[in-house]
């Protein structure tokens, strides 16, 4: 037993002989003996159980060997060659490494950033929720629903004008560019607001008027005085006639009508309005006074804000020339022209230099967006009179200006087809410079909600439009839930005549409507400051939140499906069908064999037989999101694709000839940050 049990040691222990200690072994003869040459290291391992038989221990490098035993075996082939081997392996892996990521950094695609990541959530503060019971929506009631806009999935909060002003033309006239209104709340309130929105990792962006002020603004009243640089801020002109008549300096005519001429008592001549005769232009060919408006711009970015939407830019600058405007009908007698429509606006609009100023405020703006995930927003809401024109606010390939000038096409279309539709979209999306980004509106505060518009039965599939064209969809408040404009009757006369804009849209600007209490749980006072509409008892956010079928719901669900879905989210759009009643469209990403294809009703039921128009589609294809709930998971056969009226169809398919790469469709395609997934390494990649 004692030899079985001999036998059983570990063979090196056993052959030098040595003791164990804390697991290092140590063989004693071994320190003196000279092993300086491979000759004398023993060239056998056979095991001899006979101890008398070995001549010499054999040799092993040991654990805690001192470093001349140590140098003695690392000179040996098999250890140097092997090291060796281990040193280039570990160079060559370090140099994949490298290239692998200077590859991945040069073939990565743009990401996209926060303002084109998800839907931008236009508010109109006076109309949303009141927190102190005067019945005017103000900062705090936004800030108490914030849970409602972070459950529609939006990035991107925009709330409209909330400056110091009379709030005549819906607040679009500053009393003072660095304070809030008192009836939306106080700066605090502000500050408080945008860091909770923050918080929930969601962005804010507000309405910046630089054209004018209100006349109460303190600038006007220096200006008016001569005082000092102000003297100057404001475009002022003889107008007093010998006799003392005064005749305005020419022809041009305001937005809202009439001279845009006003006379002033105090300074003695005629000051300049584009707008409303209470909302003088601000002289920008004075450099102090496009200095102001850098540190307008500058403040609010200093306080956190994510971006802006600038107004009315093409206003800002007016031919010094002051020639007449040419008139619409030459034969109309030029002492009867008051509309603004009666007029060319040659010399008030889009004047040589007016780009220069919003670039110039773009790159104040870029001062602020160095930091990672806080680039600065600019948008601009000037709507030229051709789609040319307005494209130029996208700038050039080495200038850049907004991010995108707002899309009006959608809020502008007449008729509502599956023609009229595709019209609207294409126009966008042929003329916009190329890798530009677009975006879409359907509702805003001076557009009849889409309900009134076009009936409520196309509410749902209009906003499934919205959310799967390529680019940023812009929803006013209010639209998710499906709101009608208020009846024109219910509108008081006081807020009409209160306004400066006689066609002052009040109708699209009722409260909104969060549940069935009284005021539609807009305010807790007496009554709000427009009436809500009638039909909030059943058109309301809270009771749609409990309807699976609800247009709050499908909201939802198509926001979700545009964040979750990378065709849908970035990809390619490809027109491939329209008439009176359907407009047809698939998004797809180069890479992926998924596809989604839209079939959209904006007319009458209608059965169209797609495989027809693209003949490599599936036979059948499953309705991934339907505006009908009912109707999701189904599958369809291509040949008959049937819609009621109003139904919107997400169809999901797969497919390894994708309609973009198809001759017949490439006209009809197109796609802004291309980009390209790969499965095997779930990424996504520029060239290819
Ligand atoms: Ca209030
Ligand atoms: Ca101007």
């Amino acid at each position: 037993m004692v030899d079985e049990e001999a036998k059983s040691l570990p063979m090196e222990l056993s052959e030098k002989g040595g003791v164990e200690n804390n697991g290092f072994v140590q063989n004693e003869a071994f320190d003196d003996r000279e092993t300086d040459s491979q000759d004398e290291i023993p060239k056998t391992c056979a095991v001899d159980m006979n101890p008398a038989a070995v001549a010499e221990p054999a040799l092993q490098p040991y654990a805690g060997m001192p470093k001349e035993v140590l140098l003695k075996f690392s000179s040996q082939a098999r250890y140097r060659v092997t090291r060796e081997i281990l040193f280039w392996l570990i160079i060559a892996a370090a140099v994949l490494l490298v290239s692998a990521t200077i590859a991945i950094i040069a073939l990565s695609p743009k990401c996209l950033d926060w303002w084109q990541d998800g839907p931008v959530y236009q508010l109109y503060p006076r109309s949303f929720k009141d927190s102190d019971m005067d019945g005017n929506g103000d900062l705090k009631g936004i800030q108490e629903k914030l849970d409602h806009i972070v459950n529609l999935n939006v990035k991107t909060i925009w709330i409209t004008s909330f400056y110091k002003s009379p709030l005549k033309d819906s607040g679009y006239g500053a009393e003072d560019f660095y304070d809030v209104d008192p009836m939306f709340g106080s700066m605090s309130d502000f500050e408080t607001l945008l860091a909770s929105i923050h918080d929930r990792g969601l962005k804010v962006i507000m309405d910046f008027v630089p054209n004018h002020t209100s006349d109460r603004h303190q600038w006007f009243q220096l200006s008016r005085n001569r005082t000092g640089k102000y003297s100057d801020y404001y475009i002022w002109q003889d107008c007093t006639q010998p006799g003392a008549a005064i005749a305005a300096p020419n022809n041009w005519v305001s937005v809202y009508g009439n001279s845009s001429w006003q006379y002033d008592d105090v300074r003695k001549q005629c000051y300049f309005h584009q707008f409303g005769k209470e909302q003088p232009d601000l002289n920008f060919r004075n450099l102090a006074v496009q200095q102001e408006m850098h540190d307008v711009i500058k403040f609010w970015l200093g306080k956190g804000v994510d971006g802006f939407n600038f107004v009315a830019v093409k206003f800002l600058l007016e031919a010094t020339h002051l020639r007449d405007e040419p008139q619409v009908n030459k034969s109309q007698n030029p002492e009867s022209i008051a509309a603004y429509s009666e007029l060319y606006h040659d010399y008030t609009t889009t004047q040589v230099g007016m780009h220069d100023l919003v670039r110039s405020f773009r790159q104040t703006m870029d001062q602020y967006s160095s930091e990672p995930g806080r680039y600065r927003f600019m948008g601009s809401d000037s709507e030229e009179k051709d789609i040319e024109a307005t494209m130029m606010y996208y700038g050039t390939t080495f200038v850049q200006e907004a991010d995108f000038p707002l899309n009006f096409q959608l809020i502008n279309m007449k008729n509502l087809s599956g023609n009229s539709v595709f019209e609207a979209v294409n126009v966008w999306m042929k003329n916009m410079p190329e890798g530009k980004w677009p975006n879409w509106a359907v509702g805003s505060p001076d557009t009849a909600r889409i309900s009134s518009r076009f009936g409520n039965k196309y509410v749902n599939v209009i906003n499934m439009l919205l959310l799967t064209l390529p680019g940023t969809p812009i929803t006013y408040y209010g639209e998710e839930i499906g709101m009608e404009n208020l009846a024109s009757e219910n509108v008081s006369e006081e807020y009409i005549n209160s306004d400066l804009n006689s066609k002052a849209t009040f109708a699209e600007k009722s409260p909104m409507q969060w549940n069935g209490e009284a005021n539609a749980g807009f305010t807790k006072g007496n009554s709000s400051w427009l009436p809500v509409n009638s039909d909030y008892q059943s058109v309301n956010a809270e009771v749609q939140m409990t309807q699976s079928n609800s247009t709050l719901n499908l909201y939802r669900e198509l926001s979700l499906l545009r964040s979750n879905e990378l065709p849908i989210h970035r990809g390619w759009m490809c027109s491939i069908w329209n008439d009176s009643d359907v407009f047809v469209y698939v998004r797809e990403l180069d890479g992926l064999d998924n596809v989604f294809l839209m079939v959209l009703n904006f007319g009458q039921e209608s059965t169209i037989d797609l495989k027809a128009i693209v003949p490599n589609l599936p036979s059948e294809a499953v309705i991934r999101l339907s505006t009908d709930f009912r109707n999701t998971g189904k599958a369809v056969d291509t040949k008959r694709i049937k819609t009621e009226v109003g139904e919107g169809l997400v169809f999901e398919y797969k497919t390894n000839k994708p309609v973009h790469t198809m001759e017949a469709f490439r006209e009809n395609c197109f796609v802004s940050e291309k980009a390209c997934y790969s499965s095997a390494f779930n990424l996504l990649y520029v060239n290819c």
